[in-house]
């Protein structure tokens, strides 16, 4: 474990929700896998957007749409440069991770999977990752299977290699679970189920923000990720796609702005991306996506990366020194998240009386039930941290726990 860089603790600053107090206390968050807090930098904005420029996309013939045009679809070549897809137009704008997902179950799956045909997923997903398709496979006849995974939370890969055969489809697996932090080996799975033609949906909800992400290198054929979790703007998200895939898939949704032409019988979609982003997008929340992106390239993803490291070394080792408490989850490679429970006494309590002491942390199942089930936990506390958390966060989570343990004890 080496120190923090010093300017790690000036970052915090950047960011006004964090300057206030919480029950007398400085408010300690910790439930960045949630959501992130919003640099000053978005919140400007995304407020001189509404004061100075704000006018509908795609449609004005007047310079002030011509304007929010030009600055929404610059938009789009900067996240695909953030995430290095070939092209813009492989870039679809959701509301966030749940859309890009649900997107995908519809359109390709639904459309294109035929039954008897088999989608992979982890069992330790999230929600969004696993009930659309265990739904869209119940609606086609398709075989939806999970792949295990071991007791320190990783995946199994000699049972995923052996679940691959010709009927695999397609494998959805998350970059890294927000239950237990483990980090996947995604390009190794993309691999895998390439060689037998399965396409791979990586959800990418609790990654963009902490790692360096390049489509290409991964060779996924669709990534999904969320504004509001990379310190932008909720209502605004992104499923990456490779553009054949995108070319081919119908739409999902139908209405103004992805069509080309409208007739009393017959309707032509737009090219792609539109065609799969009907009605009035969110353009302002598309604007504060982009500054988050570019607060987050100031920093960089490689300072962020080791920050992060670091916090999740030092929460590790201190966490594990208190009594009765066991961390669910301790995959080598792992994101800083931690999720812990406490003896006899239930996540719900750990998580009201931390915010006693101003330390705001989640506690339950995490949208992951399937995880809790294969852990043997009915709900976790999670503690998730970001680049602008600080060792004396620990410190005070630490003597958080410590003062729940003797209320109980
Ligand atoms: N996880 C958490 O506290 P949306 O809500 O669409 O922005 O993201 C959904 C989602 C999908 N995949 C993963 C891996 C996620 O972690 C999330 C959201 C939050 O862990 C809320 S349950």
């Amino acid at each position: 474990m080496t120190s923090l860089p010093l300017y790690s603790t000036e970052l915090k600053k950047d960011f006004p929700v964090l300057q206030q107090t919480m029950n007398g206390k400085p408010l300690i968050y910790l439930d960045n896998a949630a959501t992130t807090q919003k640099p000053q930098a978005v919140i400007d904005a995304m407020t001189s957007f509404y004061q100075d420029s704000y006018a509908t996309v795609h449609r004005g013939v007047y310079r002030l749409g011509h304007e929010s045009t030009a600055i929404y679809d610059a938009v789009r070549k900067q996240v695909s440069r953030f995430i290095n897809a070939d092209s813009e137009k492989e870039i679809v704008y959701v509301k966030g991770t749940t859309e890009a997902i649900n997107l995908v179950a519809n359109s390709f799956a639904g459309e294109f999977l035929q039954a008897g045909d088999e989608i992979l997923v982890s069992e330790i997903e999230h929600h969004a990752n696993f009930v659309p398709w265990q739904q869209v496979a119940k609606r086609n006849g398709l075989v939806f299977r999970t792949i295990p995974v071991n007791d320190v939370g990783e995946l199994d890969m000699t049972a995923y290699e052996s679940m691959l055969s010709p009927k695999t489809k397609l494998v959805a697996i998350g970059h890294v679970s927000n239950a237990l932090g483990t980090i996947h080996p995604v390009k190794e799975v993309v691999k895998k189920a390439h060689s037998v033609g399965a396409k791979v949906l990586i959800d990418g909800a609790q990654s963009v923000a902490h790692m360096k992400v390049d489509v290409q290198d991964l060779d996924c054929d669709f990534y999904a990720f969320s504004g509001h979790k990379l310190l932008g703007p909720t209502g605004i998200g992104v499923l990456y796609a490779k553009k054949e895939l995108l070319e081919a898939m119908p739409p999902y949704m139908l209405g103004g702005d992805m069509i080309e032409t409208v007739g009393l019988t017959e309707t032509t979609f737009a090219p792609i991306p539109e065609k799969f982003e009907a009605g009035t997008p969110a353009f302002v929340e598309v604007i504060g996506l982009s500054a988050a992106i570019s607060y987050i390239e100031k920093i960089g993803l490689e300072a962020i990366e080791a920050i992060e490291a670091n916090l999740l070394a030092i929460a590790t080792e201190k966490l594990s020194k208190i009594d009765g408490l066991k961390i669910i989850g301790t995959a080598k490679n792992k994101a800083a998240v931690i999720s812990f429970v406490l003896d006899n006494i239930h996540p719900h309590d750990i998580g009201t009386i931390l915010d006693e002491y101003g330390i705001a942390i989640r506690a339950g199942h995490h949208c992951a039930q399937p995880a809790m089930t294969r852990y043997c936990v009915p709900a976790t506390a999670r503690a998730s941290f970001s680049f602008y958390n600080t060792e004396s966060d620990i410190d005070k989570l630490v003597s958080g726990i410590h003062a729940v343990v003797e209320m109980f004890a």
